[in-house]
């Protein structure tokens, strides 16, 4: 019998993630919603937000970019950000956006996965983009300017707003409602994840998943609080996590537009700025990865600031042990609560519910229609309460498939719809513990680092014979490292650095060797020619 959530399942509605957080029955509002933190007399409101993304939409409709086609953006958060994900899901195309700090090759393989048929650039970030786009083969009258304030044509690129409608011709542009099965169907957001295994992949959300799991989550927040979703209690909230993640893509976005909390929206991270408009604007509740709980136990900054209007930390994407969950919870006063989740199950899957603090370490309970099987090696389902197992998961909120990937799709989920987690769980009364990762995966920062993608780039150099990528964790944090067998006339005189070098030349930061680089006259495999990850793992431990 598989473990279901203790709470009552939610009734969520078949439709248009636009019929869902601006329903015609409720009168717009007008008041500052998504605000801009470094400069605060900008914002918009989510009247103001429903124009932008009608603007958007028909100037999508007049590029002639068909329905199910990606929009995508490189950018650094800011507030239009959030008028292209609802503007593209909305239109019934696809959201999809790039991490700013990539490289010219890992932003030209998203756009060739994802087939980008429009790419929004920040300034900043052009030469990159064009770079990219290049590679991709995509057109210059595709890619777009895109920031906060105009800009003028770069190297034929235009600036985004020369494609938006007029006000008037926007206000007439309807939404297909999507209602019923349309729902389930059509993809609203592509996010990349590598799953249990290879290279990152496009996860196809639909629009029904995005609604339930923003449903799901507002639930979970208020349970066993004096609030509710139609009285939030006083909130505002501040938006540095990034939004081409779908973590920060249901708080900002969805939830802080269905609540009507104020959500300031911060670009570039920087933790002294973090806690500057924490202390400024009063916030009161944030969305974190467990670096930033990190360094607000460890960094002498937060004693410059007065942060005590802060009451709620959620924290998910990576684990967080619970000594310094609790040490910084007492110091701040404050509760922090654990989720589990992955971009797979739009966001999020098991949480720890509203104001409740947890001493254990445990991500909380399995939020409202979301089923969970524990399964052995040998595929067998575990009943035993406490005893560890591989998290399979059900519920309206997993992904549809993979992007244009069959296999990848059949391997994780079921014919009966479970999805196969690749984390290793246990639970006890309802409760669960995330105790183990049975996949490849990396998480440096709570940002994903594939294993393939690095074992790819380290065979593209000429003296590598064989290597393999596995994570390490030093001071409580997972780092890449790899095992490297070089060809014969290379040994004893290729260096660790010129592989760090190489491999540093065409990643993002948080993929490069900072875990190292060990030499190994065979890399481990299984006979099937399966890279033995565990034992390189575990002689890591020995150094
Ligand atoms: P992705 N503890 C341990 N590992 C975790 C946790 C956690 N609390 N949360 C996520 N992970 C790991 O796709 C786990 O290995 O999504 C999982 O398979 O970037 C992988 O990260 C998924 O990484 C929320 C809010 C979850 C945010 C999130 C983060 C989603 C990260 C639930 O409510």
């Amino acid at each position: 019998m598989p473990y279901s959530s203790p709470y009552p399942d939610l009734d969520i509605p078949k439709q248009n993630i636009l019929s869902y957080l601006f329903p015609p029955s409720k009168p717009l509002s007008t008041k500052p919603l998504w605000i801009d933190a470094q400069n605060p007399s900008v914002s918009l409101s989510q009247a103001q937000m429903l124009l932008w993304i009608k603007r958007l939409a028909v100037g999508l409709d007049r590029l002639g970019i068909p329905e199910q086609r990606a929009v995508m953006v490189f950018t650094p958060n800011h507030m239009y950000v959030c008028a292209a994900y609802l503007a593209a899901a909305g239109s019934k195309r696809l959201f999809t956006g790039a991490n700013p700090i990539y490289t010219v090759n890992e932003v030209a393989h998203q756009m060739k996965a994802i087939e980008a048929a429009v790419v929004l650039i920040h300034p900043d970030l052009l030469e990159t983009g064009i770079a990219a786009a290049k590679q991709a083969h995509i057109s210059t009258d595709r890619l777009f300017i895109f920031s906060d304030s105009e800009s003028p044509t770069t190297q034929g690129v235009r600036d985004w707003r020369s494609i938006l409608a007029s006000e008037s011709e926007a206000e007439a542009w309807q939404w297909d409602p999507l209602d019923g099965e349309a729902s389930l169907q059509t993809i609203a957001a592509i996010n990349f994840s590598s799953g249990t295994t290879g290279l990152p992949k496009g996860v196809c959300i639909s629009h029904r998943s995005l609604i339930t799991n923003a449903a799901q989550c507002m639930f979970n927040k208020f349970e066993g609080t004096q609030y509710s979703q139609d009285n939030p209690g006083p909130e505002r909230w501040l938006a540095f996590l990034p939004l081409y993640h779908a973590y920060s893509q249901l708080w900002t976005i969805n939830i802080a537009c269905k609540l009507q909390v104020p959500v300031y929206v911060m670009g570039r991270f920087n933790f002294d700025d973090f806690l500057k408009y924490i202390e400024q604007y009063k916030v009161t509740a944030l969305q974190v990865v467990p670096p930033i709980i990190v360094m607000l136990s460890k960094r002498p900054e937060t004693a410059k600031y007065d942060i005590s209007s802060l009451k709620h930390l959620f924290c998910g994407a990576a684990p967080l042990k619970s000594e310094l969950q609790n040490e910084v919870s007492k110091r701040f006063n404050l509760v922090i609560g654990q989720g589990w989740g992955m971009t797979e199950t739009t966001c999020a899957g098991i949480t720890m519910p509203g104001m409740t603090m947890d001493l254990t370490g445990s991500i909380g309970y399995l939020i409202p229609n979301t089923e969970a099987m524990l399964v052995d090696d040998d595929g067998k389902e575990i009943t035993k309460d406490g005893e560890p197992g591989e998290l399979w998961l059900r519920g309206p909120q997993m992904l549809l498939c993979y992007w244009r990937n069959e296999k990848a799709t059949k391997e994780s989920i079921t014919e009966d719809k479970w999805f196969k987690t690749g984390d290793v769980a246990i639970t006890k009364r309802g409760l669960w513990w995330i105790v183990d990762r049975k996949k490849e995966l990396i998480k440096v920062n709570g940002l994903q680092v594939a294993p393939a993608e690095l074992e790819a780039i380290l065979l593209e150099h000429p003296d590598v014979a064989d290597a393999a990528a596995v994570g390490i964790t030093i001071h409580d944090e997972e780092i890449p490292r790899a095992y490297v067998a070089l060809q014969e006339q290379a040994k004893g005189k290729t260096t660790e650095e010129d592989i760090k070098k190489f491999v540093a030349s065409k990643v993002a930061k948080h993929k490069r060797l900072e875990g190292g680089v060990k030499f190994v006259d065979e890399v481990p495999k299984l006979a099937s020619g399966k890279i033995v990850r565990k034992l390189m793992k575990e002689w890591a431990k020995q150094d």
